[in-house]
């Protein structure tokens, strides 16, 4: 992942710390200021997961962790956003909407405990864990958006949408979003992600349950592949929401990251192969089909496999549960995820994570007596080189808002995604260097020319931040 390595601070990281030094030596309580916005640079991107009621959010949040943590009970609905984050000893607080913190106990996995506070009165839990996977990225999890269980949907939109930047003590701070679907997204949801703090650099698409897609396991398509076509479909389609759309099999990842398979498993499955396929099914609906596996472990296999792993693993098991746990970590898809994630979203979240620091340190400068200093400190770490880019993620967080057509927004998209001088500019990477100050030279011109007659202040504001840009590019072309 592209979280920064503590010991080689990236340019972002390093220009930040020094920033909060500087803010701590201002002296009197902006030491504790300083060091409470000092967590947020020290810790990984917060990653959200968000989607419809049951998609399948807790089953891979449990996959990413690598634990089974979150209650993922057919019956049972999230009803609280939790942040997981590494941490020992392995504990909970709740934080009520009034940003107090009560300690809660936690007992094993799965098991359901009474919480210190009525949920209405609950803004997030807050569970810290020891987990490698954790220490790279934050992840919350959240209640299903739905029509049908409005408490849980509110409590969602109050800890994404009504908490943020008003009351910071019960907004849950997310850089970055998972947003999960199954064959399609609706239009109340994609309604909701507009209205998130993000843009579509740090939301990725997830087309869920891809193990059962389309007519499932026991269609004439394998529904993995069929997924796959699908997504790709939809990321076309959603682009203005998300910056992919990758098909996964939450509970084949859940399964093979969370050391829930054992080789009496394997060995059961294995005990099916060769067999017809109907067969097979008329085995799981049957009720006396005990002498050829027993009805617990016929239960046991459905819910850590599925249909499609029971139906298509049998072979792979003969080879013992290490394989078939390599073949589950495969057909899941998860690695596409991590990919994804890691190509973009966190790169984007940890951009993101820049404008929260930069944003407290704004509220700070709004609030204390040293607001002068505070804010002179701010403009000055604006203006850092290091921190350009997240002055462009600013602009174009605000253009989406106010007009996601123009010209302008898409110049500032280019230059986010882009990874070179050339690629800002909207030339090929490979373009040589005469090229690059050329067309610099060119789009500096038009953006001095369109700024004698803009449409709104974001438009102003991000004019004012191409020219910085292009400016640079012209004068000095690497
Ligand atoms: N076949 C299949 N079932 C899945 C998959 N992911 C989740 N499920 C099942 O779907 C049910 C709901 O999964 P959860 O992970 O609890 O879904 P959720 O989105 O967290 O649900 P809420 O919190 O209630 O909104 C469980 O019974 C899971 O086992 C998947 O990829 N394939
Ligand atoms: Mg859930």
């Amino acid at each position: 992942m592209t979280h920064p390595d503590p010991g080689r601070p990236d340019p972002v990281h390093a220009t930040l710390d020094r920033g909060l030094h500087q803010l701590a030596a201002l002296g009197g309580d902006l030491a504790a200021h300083a060091n409470s916005i000092g967590t947020i640079l020290w810790s990984p991107p917060r990653v959200v997961i968000v989607g419809r009621l049951k998609a399948g959010k807790s089953t891979l949040v449990n996959a990413l962790i690598g634990a089974p943590v979150a209650e993922t009970a057919a019956l049972e609905a999230t009803n609280t956003v939790t942040v997981y984050q590494d941490g020992s000893p392995s504990r909970a607080e709740v934080v009520g909407v009034d940003g107090r913190r009560h300690p809660m106990a936690v007992g094993h996995h799965q098991q359901r405990l009474p919480l210190p506070l009525a949920t209405p009165d609950i803004a997030f839990v807050d569970r810290w864990l020891p987990s490698a996977a954790l220490r790279r990225l934050t992840l919350i999890d959240t209640p299903g958006l739905s029509t049908l269980t409005v408490a849980n949907d509110a409590a969602t939109r109050r800890a994404m949408i009504d908490g943020f930047e008003q009351t910071r003590t019960a907004s849950i701070d997310a850089d970055a979003a998972v947003f999960l679907f199954d064959a399609a997204p609706r239009t109340d949801e994609i309604e909701f992600l507009s209205q998130l703090p993000f843009t579509p650099l740090n939301m990725l698409g997830v087309l869920s349950r891809a193990d059962s897609f389309g007519e499932g396991a026991l269609g004439r398509r394998d529904p993995l592949g069929h997924a796959t076509e699908h997504a790709a479909r939809m990321a076309q389609q959603l682009t203005e929401t998300v910056n992919a759309v990758v098909p996964i099999s939450g509970l084949m990842a859940q399964t093979s990251h969370t050391g829930m398979l054992t080789e009496q498993h394997a060995a059961a499955l294995a005990r099916l192969r060769g067999m017809p396929t109907l067969e097979v099914i008329r085995t799981f609906d049957a009720d006396d089909a005990d002498e050829v596996l027993p009805l617990a472990t016929r239960i046991q296999l459905l819910a850590l496999l599925g249909e499609y792993g029971v139906l298509n693993g049998r072979e792979i098991a003969a080879g013992g549960a290490a394989a078939l746990n390599a073949w589950l970590t495969d057909r899941s898809g998860i690695g596409g995820l991590m990919r994804a994630l890691d190509a973009s979203t966190t790169r984007f979240a940890i951009l993101h994570r820049a404008h929260r620091i930069l944003a407290r340190l704004d509220q700070l400068a709004f609030t204390h007596p040293a607001r002068d200093r505070i804010r002179s400190l701010a403009a000055q770490l604006r203006s850092a080189p290091a921190l350009h880019m997240v002055t462009v993620l600013e602009d174009y967080q605000r253009m989406l808002r106010t007009d996601p057509r123009a010209a302008v927004t898409d110049e500032l998209r280019t230059v986010l995604t882009a990874t070179t001088p050339a690629g800002r500019l909207g030339l090929p990477d490979n373009a040589p260097a005469h090229a690059v100050s050329a067309e610099a030279a060119r789009r500096l011109a038009a953006a001095q020319q369109r700024s004698l007659a803009t449409g709104s202040a974001a438009e102003d504001a991000a004019i004012v931040t191409l020219i910085r840009t292009y400016t640079s590019l012209t004068a000095a072309p690497r």
